[in-house]
C-alpha cells in the first residue's frame, strides 16, 4: 500500500483507520473521504474530499487524479439501519461495493473491505463458527455481506483484483461512536457507565457476541494487506474476534472499576432478534495460520483503557 483512497473515511473504523494509516504510510498518501465533512483530525490531519460512493465517476477521478493504489472501503450501512431501510442498504451498500470494485480493476488498485459476523446466520454453527461453513443470514446487512465476499472473491478470480477482507465482530471504540448497529450497546454501555453509573441494554442477558477493540481490529487490516499473497488461502473474508462476552460480563468487568455501576434491560426486539442469528463465538483460526492475526486485547484490559480514554474524552 503506498497511496490509500478510504470511503467512508468518518464512520466507526474509517475515523480511526485513517489515523493509523496516515502514520504508517504518510499523511499526504491517504485520502480520506465521506458523503459529509466534520471537524475531525480525518479532515484536517491530511487530503479529504467528499464523495458519495454512488458515484463512481468523482470515485474514480480522485482515484486516478491522486494515483491511488489501495481502495479502503468501508462505506456502507450497518445491521440495525439496514433492516429498518432495507431497499436503500442494498442500493447503497451493493452499488458502492461495486462502483469501488470496478474503479479498483480499472486502476489495478489493492482492495479492502470489511465483511461481518453477520454474515453468517441462525443455520450457521453457533459456537466457535469455522471459517468456511453455512451462510445463510437472515438480514439485509448479512445478505449485502456473504453478497460482497462473494463479489469480491469473484473479481479476484475473474479480474484479479487483489481483494482482501475482514469478518469483524462487534468494534469497540472511544473515537467515534458507532451508528445503527446491533453490537452497539457494547460501546454505549461505558459511555453511560461514566456519565450516569447505569446502563440499560438493549440486548438480553445472556447473548454472548463476539467483539473486538478498534486497535486490535486497525492492526488486523494493515496486517493482512501488507500479508504476503502466496500465503493466503481464503482472501473473502478471514473470521477474526478477540473476546466473545454478554451483557452481564462487561457489566462486571465496568463495576470492577465503577462499584456504583448498575445495569437493567429493555431488550429491543428487532436488534435481539438480529443478535439471535449470529454466532456465539468464531474460529479465528485461518487468519492466525495464513496471515498471523494476533489480538492484543481482551475483556480486561480494554475496560480499562476504554475508562481511561473515555474519562479524558468526556471530562469525567
Ligand atoms: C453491527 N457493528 O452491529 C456492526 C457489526 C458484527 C456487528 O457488523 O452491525
Amino acid at each position: 500500500m503506498k497511496k490509500i483512497l478510504v470511503t467512508g473515511a468518518l464512520g466507526q473504523i474509517g475515523s480511526e483507520l485513517t489515523g493509523k494509516l496516515r502514520a504508517v504510510y504518510g499523511a499526504d498518501n491517504v485520502i480520506a473521504t465521506d458523503i459529509r465533512s466534520n471537524e475531525s483530525d480525518v479532515v484536517f490531519d491530511g487530503p479529504f474530499e467528499i464523495l458519495d460512493v454512488m458515484d463512481d465517476k468523482k470515485m474514480h477521478d480522485i482515484v486516478k487524479r491522486n494515483k491511488v493504489d489501495t481502495i479502503i472501503h468501508l462505506a456502507a450501512l450497518l445491521s440495525a439501519t439496514a433492516e429498518l431501510k432495507p431497499l436503500l442498504a442494498w442500493n447503497l451498500n451493493m452499488g458502492g461495493l461495486v462502483n469501488a470494485l470496478e474503479v479498483a480493476r480499472e486502476e489495478n488498485c489493492q482492495f479492502f473491505t470489511p465483511s461481518s459476523i453477520g454474515a453468517f446466520g441462525p443455520t450457521t454453527p453457533k459456537d466457535h463458527t469455522p471459517q468456511d461453513t453455512i451462510q445463510r443470514p437472515t438480514t439485509m446487512y448479512g445478505v449485502n455481506k456473504v453478497s460482497g465476499e462473494l463479489l469480491c472473491d469473484y473479481y479476484y478470480h475473474k479480474f484479479g483484483v487483489d481483494t482482501r477482507g475482514l469478518r469483524f465482530p462487534g468494534l469497540i471504540s472511544y473515537v467515534a461512536p458507532p451508528g445503527g448497529g446491533t453490537t452497539d450497546y457494547a460501546v454505549e454501555i461505558y459511555y453511560e457507565a461514566l456519565q450516569k453509573q447505569k446502563y440499560t441494554s438493549y440486548i438480553g442477558e445472556g447473548t454472548y457476541m463476539d467483539m473486538m477493540y478498534m486497535p486490535d481490529a486497525l492492526q488486523a487490516i494493515v496486517s493482512l494487506m501488507e500479508a504476503d499473497p502466496a500465503k493466503l488461502i481464503h482472501r473473502n473474508s478471514f473470521n477474526v474476534t478477540a473476546m466473545s462476552f454478554e451483557p452481564e460480563q462487561v457489566a462486571a468487568e465496568i463495576r470492577k472499576h465503577i462499584p456504583a455501576f448498575t445495569m437493567d434491560y429493555q431488550v429491543d426486539p428487532a436488534r435481539q432478534k438480529i443478535a439471535d442469528s449470529w454466532p456465539n463465538s468464531i474460529d479465528p483460526t485461518a487468519a492466525k495460520e495464513e496471515w498471523g492475526f494476533k489480538a492484543e486485547y481482551n475483556l480486561e484490559n480494554m475496560t480499562v483503557d476504554m475508562l481511561e480514554k473515555l474519562k479524558a474524552k468526556l471530562n469525567v
